[in-house]
């Protein structure tokens, strides 16, 4: 069977499972429809979200910095990296304390749609496991299901580019710089608007053209480990494309903090070796905290350094 460029992954067909197995050793990247996901909890969100977007930066800068939770504008992490981007990072664990910013009725599409994308991809890990042929089909999910999961959402917001021309000029100015998700999967859905690019293994990007009906499921860095990289993580970045905003929606299932993350044994056939020593969540983000997005910071966990890379 021949590979449409970005695989599309019907969740309500068994035999996916392949498909998905396939798609992420030569990906790290695929498109589930049929997934499940009620359009009224997306529509929902979809608004409330365009509602915060669209007052004043006083009032947003009123949910406070994004470190840990909050509003983010142009500065993407810790380490000086610029987007055309303005975003609210924001906890999974909701509870009546958290994020009171948002008011009453975000807080509950959060909640409704937080829900639902992270059923969507615990089942996406299971039916991985099972492609996999992994005896047992929580091994990823039980991570995002455990009480202690480091899972984030994050609502990304790429307002029209103030600066058209250069565009049509062919520059591109960057919304979000490419890197890799460091989680173990990301659930992603967008409104209709284009700019998210993904990389190829031989560097080249693509454009993924939006689909405001389905998810877009990204590998993680944990996911690579994980499978001693037989799934790839996926370089990933978004341009402004000019004249439409952009909205995106992103669940990161993450482990625990403690969790140890090494290639699962059952994985590694015969002579195979560990391409990773093994380290935690907790390590893996605080490696993150002191780098910039486009850093290959896995390489520092990996079983020998090439020689040629310096830290
Ligand atoms: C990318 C994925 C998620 O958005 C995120 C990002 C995080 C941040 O914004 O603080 C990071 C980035 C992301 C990877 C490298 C580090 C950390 C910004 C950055 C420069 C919330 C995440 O978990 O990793």
């Amino acid at each position: 069977m021949k590979f449409p460029i970005i695989p599309v992954i019907d969740l309500s067909k068994p035999e996916s499972k392949q498909l998905m197995v396939k798609a992420c050793e030569e990906l790290g990247f695929f498109k589930v429809i049929n997934h499940g996901v009620p359009m009224e909890f997306i529509s929902k969100l979809e608004s409330e979200a365009n509602n915060f977007f669209s007052l004043p930066v006083s009032d947003k800068e009123k949910a406070g910095q994004p470190s840990p939770f909050g509003y983010g504008n142009k500065s993407i992490g810790h380490c000086g990296d610029f987007g055309l981007v303005e975003y609210l990072l924001l906890t999974t664990k909701l509870d009546s304390n958290s994020h009171s910013f948002l008011g009453q009725t975000f807080r509950g599409a959060l909640n409704d749609y937080i829900t639902e994308v992270k059923r969507m991809g615990c089942e996406i890990l299971e039916m991985m496991a099972d492609g996999l042929k992994i005896e047992q089909r929580n091994v990823f999910s039980k991570l995002l299901t455990d009480e202690q999961s480091d899972s984030v959402f994050r609502l990304n917001h790429y307002p029209p580019c103030p600066d058209h021309d250069k565009i049509k000029n062919g520059e591109h100015l960057i919304g979000f710089g490419e890197h890799t998700d460091p989680q173990i999967i990301s659930v992603l859905r967008s409104n209709n608007a284009s700019g998210l690019q993904i990389s190829l293994k031989d560097g080249t990007w693509i454009s993924v053209p939006p689909d405001h009906t389905s998810f877009f499921i990204n590998v993680g860095d944990s996911l690579q480990v994980l499978t001693n990289g037989r799934f790839k993580s996926v370089k990933h970045r978004v341009l402004s494309n000019g004249l439409n905003p952009r909205l995106s929606m992103i669940y990161f299932g993450g482990p625990p903090l403690s969790e140890k993350l090494a290639p699962l044994t059952s994985l590694m056939e015969g002579e195979q070796k560990s391409l990773y020593k093994e380290f935690t969540w907790f390590e893996y983000k605080k490696s993150l905290f002191n780098s910039r997005l486009a850093d290959h910071r896995l390489i520092l966990f990996q079983t020998s350094i090439p020689t040629a890379f310096s830290i």
